[in-house]
Formats: C-alpha cells, structure tokens, sequence
C-alpha cells in the first residue's frame, strides 16, 4: 500500500520505517501523503498502543528532499511556507496530537526536518553512531517543524541557538548529555531496546498516557497555578475510568494489569 515508507503492526505496535535509504529518506511529496495517512490510521486503529518511527539504511531522516522542484529555487523563488503548511506542520500536529505514545528509533543520522520530526516525538532513543544536525541554517533556512519550539524547551536558549546556527553535527551521545534525548544504545542492539521502550507504552494504560502527553505539551503554556488545575481535572476525570480501577486492583492483588483503555 505504502510505497516511501513501511508500516508494520504486531502486539498494539505500529512501527513506521522512512524507506528512501538512497536519499537518507529524506521527505519527497509522496513519503509526506503516506505518513499522514498511516498517522491518521494508527490513531483510528483501537488495537494499537503506541508508535514506533525509524529509518530505513544509515540514515534517519535528511529533512526535505533537496532535489524536489517544489523546494528548489531554478527560475521562480519556491514558497516553502505552502510546503510547510501543507506537510510539515501537519506531520508534527500529527506526532505532537497523537493520543498514542511516539517513541523514535534514531538509527542514523536526522539532519534538518529530520531532526526535528525526531524531536517531536515522545521518547527518542538513539544509536551511538547516530547524529543530529540542524542543517537548515547551512541552507539559509530556519529551524522549522516544531524544531524552534522543541528545541528550545529541551535545551534553553544557549545551546539551542548556538545549535541552531552554527549549523554543527552532534553526536547521539552530546544530544544525551544536553537532554535533547532519553537515550542512546550501541548500534547493534538500539533497535531491540527501542522496541522494549515501545512494549512498555503499549502496556501502560492508554488515558492516562494521553493525558500525560497533553499536560506536558502544553505546560509552558499554563501558570502552575493553572497548571494545577488542570492537573486536578484530569485526576477527576481519570479516577472515574475503568483503567484507574484495574491499576488499583492489579497492585493489591499482585498481579498485572489488563488496560483497557476505558
Ligand atoms: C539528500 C539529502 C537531502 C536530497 C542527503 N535531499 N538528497 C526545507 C525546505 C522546504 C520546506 C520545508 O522544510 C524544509 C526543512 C528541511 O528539512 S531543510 C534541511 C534539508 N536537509 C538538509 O539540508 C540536509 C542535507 N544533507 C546533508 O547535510 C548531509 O547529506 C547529511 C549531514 C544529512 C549526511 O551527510 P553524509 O553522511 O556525508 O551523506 P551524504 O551527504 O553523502 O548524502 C548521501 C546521499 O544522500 C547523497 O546522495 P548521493 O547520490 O551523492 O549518494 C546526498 O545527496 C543525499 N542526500 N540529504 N536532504
């Protein structure tokens, strides 16, 4: 069904592979189309938990696909703000929006609107020899996709100017060290652990990792003293839920739990 990436689902995982490896799956018109539409699948799909994205090669993502005439100025000057708003900003509302965990599995490295794709995501884990540049600036442009936003957030002003603009590549283990990851494994077994990353959300119980996600989304938005109360309401709202009730009753009898999502 797809052809620029491939989706895989198995024990409530989807796990989404950019498939360009020749272009360090960079995005091209067609990979955009088929990621909303398997986004928009995996959210309707009640028998999955959780996301996986990853990349197919040596390469996570390479952003844009330079070579695609939308983008590249010959004779008329491309409106990229149209490409932005048409595809960019949807994938990462898509991501961002999701009520399922997004866990990305970085194997390579994610340059540009792939860094910031990887960013967006809930957990990112990464391979030792994976890396992350912002390349936009190299190519006159600014970090976009969330990447002005995410960034920020992650690393505070000083790192995430200095990174932004000087254009630099860094390792899988420097974006560890400045927090703009949760985790970096050997080449070898990243894949595996990020699939154990990804078991664990797909067990969780499925409001309560929603409305995680909604609350730390949209913290910097809020006052604590609003923060708080919204906190209080999504207690309210939780406690009465079906998933709450088996949470309590697992742990008193010793046992799992069986979420339902309910
Ligand atoms: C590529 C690409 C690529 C095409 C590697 N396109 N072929 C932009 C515009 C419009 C609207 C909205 O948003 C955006 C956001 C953005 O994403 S802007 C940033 C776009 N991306 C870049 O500027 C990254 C360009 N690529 C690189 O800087 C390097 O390729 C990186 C650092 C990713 C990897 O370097 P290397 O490991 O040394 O690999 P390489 O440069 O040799 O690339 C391997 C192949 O992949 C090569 O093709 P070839 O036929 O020579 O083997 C590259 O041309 C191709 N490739 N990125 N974005």
């Amino acid at each position: 069904m797809f052809e620029m990436i491939q989706v895989e689902i198995d024990n409530g995982i989807v796990l989404i592979t950019l498939n360009r490896p020749e272009k360090l799956n960079s995005f091209n018109v067609q990979m955009h189309h088929e990621m909303h539409q398997a986004m928009d699948d995996v959210v309707n799909d009640p028998a999955v938990r959780c996301i996986l994205l990853t990349g197919a090669g040596r390469g996570f993502c390479a952003g844009q696909d330079l070579s695609d005439r939308a983008v590249s100025s010959d004779n008329r000057p491309p409106d990229l703000g149209v490409s932005v708003e048409k595809y960019y900003n949807p994938l990462i509302r898509r991501i961002s929006n999701s009520p399922k965990p997004v866990v990305c599995a970085v194997n390579g490295v994610a340059a540009g609107a792939g860094a910031s794709i990887a960013i967006a995501c809930d957990v990112v884990i990464a391979a030792k020899s994976a890396s992350f540049v912002l390349a936009f600036a190299n190519i006159g442009l600014i970090p976009d996709s969330g990447c002005s936003w995410n960034l920020t957030h992650a690393l505070g002003l000083p790192r995430a100017k200095a990174f932004a603009m000087l254009g630099e590549r860094i390792k899988a283990q420097q974006a560890y060290d400045w927090g703009l990851i949760w985790q970096v494994a050997d080449d070898e077994t990243m894949m595996d652990e990020a699939m154990v990353i990804a078991k664990r959300l797909a067990s969780q119980p499925p409001l309560a990792m929603q409305h995680t996600k909604l609350l730390i989304n949209s913290a910097f938005e809020h006052s604590l003293d609003a923060q708080v109360e919204r906190e209080r309401l999504t207690m309210q709202l939780l406690g009465k839920s079906e998933d709450y009730k088996e949470g309590v009753s697992a742990f008193m009898e010793k046992r799992q739990p069986h979420y339902l999502g309910k």
